[in-house]
């Protein structure tokens, strides 16, 4: 089934210049980005999108964190999208992710982690709708058109 997932790039990610490797791995796995922008998370938005965090002792800790700097919001599609984006991201703790996985090669660390993906498909349905209006995710095939510009275009 095709799915539709969100992630996002937290601030360490782009103060760290890693947004592109991590897109990266997002395309080759063969997942499609059919939303994307970028923005500040604010105290409002994260208090929501961590609200089964808010009572836990580092919740104000989190929040300075992905409060800190602009976020990378993106929705992925493909089949399974939900699933494979949780695989490539890896555990929560980067020191406990494996090798081969977002979190395992890019972070030691349960907080500052670089990515975060939905965990189901109905947090990924509220998810979506809390960062993207409709017509900010687009519908795009994979066409045979050679886009290659021609000098006379140029
Ligand atoms: P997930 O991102 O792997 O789904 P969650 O348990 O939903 O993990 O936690 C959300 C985010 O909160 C984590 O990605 C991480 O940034 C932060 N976090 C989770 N547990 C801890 C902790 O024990 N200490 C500090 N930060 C944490
Ligand atoms: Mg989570």
């Amino acid at each position: 089934m095709i799915e539709q997932t969100l992630v996002l790039l937290k601030p360490d990610a782009l103060q760290r210049s890693l947004i592109g490797r991590i897109i990266q791995r997002i395309e080759q796995k063969g997942l499609k980005i059919v939303g994307l922008k970028m923005l500040s998370l604010s105290k409002e938005i994260c208090k929501e999108h961590y609200s089964h965090l808010l009572s836990k002792p580092f919740y104000p800790s989190l929040e300075k964190f992905m409060t800190s700097g602009p976020i990378i919001a993106m929705v992925v599609e493909g089949p399974a999208a939900v699933e494979i984006m949780r695989q490539l991201c890896g555990p929560t703790d980067g020191k406990k992710a494996p090798a081969g996985t977002i979190r395992g090669d890019f972070s030691i660390s349960t907080q500052f982690n670089v990515i975060h993906a939905s965990d189901s498909l109905q947090t990924a349905k509220i998810e979506i709708k809390r960062f993207f209006k409709p017509e900010e995710i687009f519908e795009w095939k994979k066409t045979l058109e050679d886009f290659t510009f021609s000098t006379e275009e140029a």
